[in-house]
C-alpha cells in the first residue's frame, strides 16, 4: 500500500492506522504547504486536490479519511479497529464523522485557510473579511473540543475501552489545537496524551519529525 500525505495534513491518522494495522506500506510526501497537491502530476492521483490518498494492494485509489479508516479496519478485521458493541460503535462513529466534518471540515478548516470560508468579493479584496472568519473558526474549535469533551467521559477511547479509527481522526485534531492557541479540555487533553503513547502514533510523529 502507499499513502500520500503532507506534513501538517490529517493524513497522519491514516499513517497511524496503517501502523495499527502491520501491514507494509511506502509514504510518498506531497508538500500541501507549497501546494504541490494543486498541480500535476498530484491532481491526476486525486482530482479533489487532497490528502490523504491510499494506494491500495489492487492498485486502486481511495479518498475521504472516514472511507479509508474503514476499509482499514473492515480489511483487516483481527485488529479491531471498529467497536464490536453496536453502541460503542456508533459512539466512535459519532466522534470521528464530527471529528472529520465538522472539527476539520468547518472549525480548523477556517483558522488555517479563512479565505477559503470569505467571499471573493470586493469586502475580501479590501482585508475585512480575514479576521472574522479566523475568530469563528477558532471559538468553533473550542465550542467542538468541549463537546468531544463531554462525550469522553468515563472512556477512555472513543468507542469506550479499546482503541478504534475515531481514535486516529480525533488525535489529528488533537494534534493541531496547540498552534491556534486552544487549550485542549480535560478529557481531550488525556486522550491525546493516551494517543501519544502508543507506538504506532509514536512512529507516524517520527516521520513528521516531531516528537510526541
Ligand atoms: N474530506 C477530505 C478532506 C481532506 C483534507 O482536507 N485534506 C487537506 C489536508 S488536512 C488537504 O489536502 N488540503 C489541501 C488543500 O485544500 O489545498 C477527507 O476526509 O479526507
Amino acid at each position: 500500500m502507499k499513502l500520500y500525505w503532507g506534513k501538517h495534513t490529517c493524513a497522519i491518522g491514516i499513517h497511524v492506522l496503517l501502523e495499527e494495522v502491520g501491514q507494509p506500506f511506502t509514504l510518498e510526501e506531497v508538500d500541501v504547504l507549497g501546494q504541490e497537491n494543486r498541480r500535476e502530476p498530484f491532481r491526476a492521483i486525486n482530482a479533489k486536490m487532497k490528502v490523504p490518498v491510499l494506494v491500495r494492494p489492487d492498485g486502486s485509489k481511495l479518498t475521504e479519511y472516514g472511507a479509508i479508516a474503514s476499509w482499514l479496519a473492515l480489511t483487516y478485521p483481527d485488529k479491531g479497529l471498529i467497536p464490536a458493541a453496536v453502541e460503542d460503535r456508533v459512539r466512535a462513529q459519532e466522534i470521528m464523522d464530527y471529528a472529520v466534518g465538522t472539527l476539520h471540515g468547518q472549525a480548523f478548516g477556517r483558522v488555517f485557510m479563512p479565505t477559503k470560508f470569505e467571499p471573493k468579493d470586493l469586502l475580501h479584496k479590501a482585508g475585512l473579511g480575514q479576521s472574522s472568519t479566523k475568530a469563528e473558526g477558532l471559538a468553533m474549535v473550542k465550542d467542538g473540543f468541549a463537546i468531544l469533551d463531554q462525550q469522553l467521559e468515563g472512556r477512555p477511547y472513543a468507542g469506550g475501552q479499546a482503541f478504534s479509527i475515531a481514535d486516529s481522526a480525533l488525535f489529528y485534531c488533537e494534534r493541531w489545537a496547540p498552534e491556534t492557541g486552544v487549550a485542549l479540555p480535560p478529557n481531550v487533553a488525556a486522550h491525546c496524551d493516551r494517543m501519544k503513547a502508543r507506538p504506532s502514533v509514536k512512529r507516524a510523529l517520527e516521520v513528521y519529525g516531531e516528537t510526541p
